[in-house]
């Protein structure tokens, strides 16, 4: 643990607090008008919520995977779109830099990111390269001082209001593989990239993804992270193992609220002249909810301090997005069904969240990548 646990317990409260005085009372709001208001993501700043997992020394909390783990339990009880919003910064947009940057590049960058001052957003995928993240085909070709970028990234979170950039680019055309494909750090504000529309989505309004276009724009050299061309697919997977268990967690709160709000509407709730709550059929879906949701939380914390423990959880992480990806879309189907109709009605939180959570399944690797990375790891293993 990187902080002392009164520290530790006095952040993860106030974020608790702030989720529920701040965050509940807007979500219908905030998801009409597809907007988190700048009031909101300047207390997320003052909270320090942008720099979780940033080193203190530029200015981050610096936070263990478990206390990061911790907090996403306490930010995923709301619409997920709010943890968007710091979400890039915290996870895959900042930490190849925190990672593999040199030490000129994490003195300039991090603290602006800890701050909240730069949105980092991560560019991968592409229209041609999504679960096959090797195959990328923007290029960065070295031209003196400079490499002149071509491609475009799609479905990039936070792109509009980023300020820079960690992007995969293949900088050895002749290597289509994973080998030919570096990793950069880049100002949003050179010429040459251009942000598209934001993207019509199922759920998660008030979060937004872009395309992102290059055309022989010029980066200068020192963009690339770290000091070697080709290890930027390692660095991506490295950053994924990573993000998919700060999903998981964010899947875990997510699903603990909706198994409070179940359980809320169940005691509430009448029919044939008794609360629905003491009905055997309903009382399963709750059971089956909350086991799910703690069956997850216990799968996240246990890899997070793996990780922290300093062992390699690319299999575990793996297990956990699978399982809690999965496991928060069986829990929002069944606070659906608890509801009944209003359950499809969009005056009710159940209907948002079943379509919110729909893309953790999808996001950071599908299920199916997930269930690719851990078999092939049990093969590997037996030799
Ligand atoms: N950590 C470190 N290195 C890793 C790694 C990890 N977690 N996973 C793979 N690598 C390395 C491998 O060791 C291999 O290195 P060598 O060539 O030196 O042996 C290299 O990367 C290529 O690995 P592999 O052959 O396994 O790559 P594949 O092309 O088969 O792809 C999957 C592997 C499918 C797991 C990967 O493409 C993936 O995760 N896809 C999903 C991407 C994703 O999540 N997209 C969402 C968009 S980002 S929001």
């Amino acid at each position: 643990m990187a902080l002392d646990p009164e520290t530790r317990e006095q952040l993860i409260s106030s974020v608790a607090r702030f989720v529920r005085e701040r965050l509940v009372p807007i979500e219908e709001q905030v998801s009409r008008e597809d907007r988190v208001p700048d009031d909101i993501v300047q207390e997320m700043r003052d909270l320090g919520l942008f720099g979780l997992s940033i080193p203190v020394e530029y200015g981050g909390l610096g936070l263990s995977m478990e206390e990061e783990a911790l907090v996403c339990f306490e930010l995923g009880q709301t619409s997920p779109a709010f943890r968007s919003v710091i979400g890039t910064n915290v996870g895959i947009g900042s930490q190849g830099l925190v990672m593999f940057g040199r030490p000129e590049q994490k003195d300039y960058w991090l603290p602006r990111i800890a701050s909240g001052e730069t949105i980092a957003s991560f560019c991968l995928t592409e229209p041609g390269a999504g679960s096959d993240a090797a195959s990328v085909r923007t290029t960065a070709i070295r031209k003196g001082d400079v490499y002149v970028v071509n491609g475009t990234k799609r479905y990039i979170t936070n792109a509009a209001k980023a300020g820079a950039f960690t992007l995969m680019a293949r900088t050895n055309p002749d290597n289509k593989g994973a080998g030919g494909i570096s990793a950069f750090f880049v100002p949003s504000d050179l010429k040459g990239i251009t942000v598209g529309k934001p993207e019509k989505k199922m759920g998660q309004q008030g979060a937004h993804i872009h395309d992102v276009i290059f055309e022989d724009c010029e980066i200068p050299a020192e963009c690339l992270i770290g000091d070697r061309e080709g290890e930027g697919f390692k660095l991506a997977m490295q950053v994924l193992d990573r993000g998919r268990l700060h999903i998981s967690a964010v899947c875990v709160g997510v699903s603990e609220r909706l198994v409070r709000d179940s359980v809320a509407y169940a005691v509430d709730r009448e029919q044939f002249g008794q609360r629905i709550a003491d009905f055997q059929m309903i009382q399963a879906m709750l059971a089956d909810s909350k086991m799910e949701a703690y069956a997850a939380r216990c799968m996240v914390l246990e890899t997070a301090r793996k990780r922290d423990a300093g062992q390699n959880i690319a299999m575990e992480a793996s297990c956990c997005k699978l399982f809690a990806s999965e496991a928060v879309g069986r829990i929002a189907d069944r606070n659906v069904q608890i509801h009944g109709g209003a359950g499809y009605v969009a005056d009710y939180a159940a209907e948002r969240f079943y379509r919110d959570v729909r893309i953790f399944r999808l996001y950071e690797g599908t299920s199916q990548i997930q269930q690719m990375v851990i078999a092939k790891s049990l093969i590997r293993a037996a030799g």
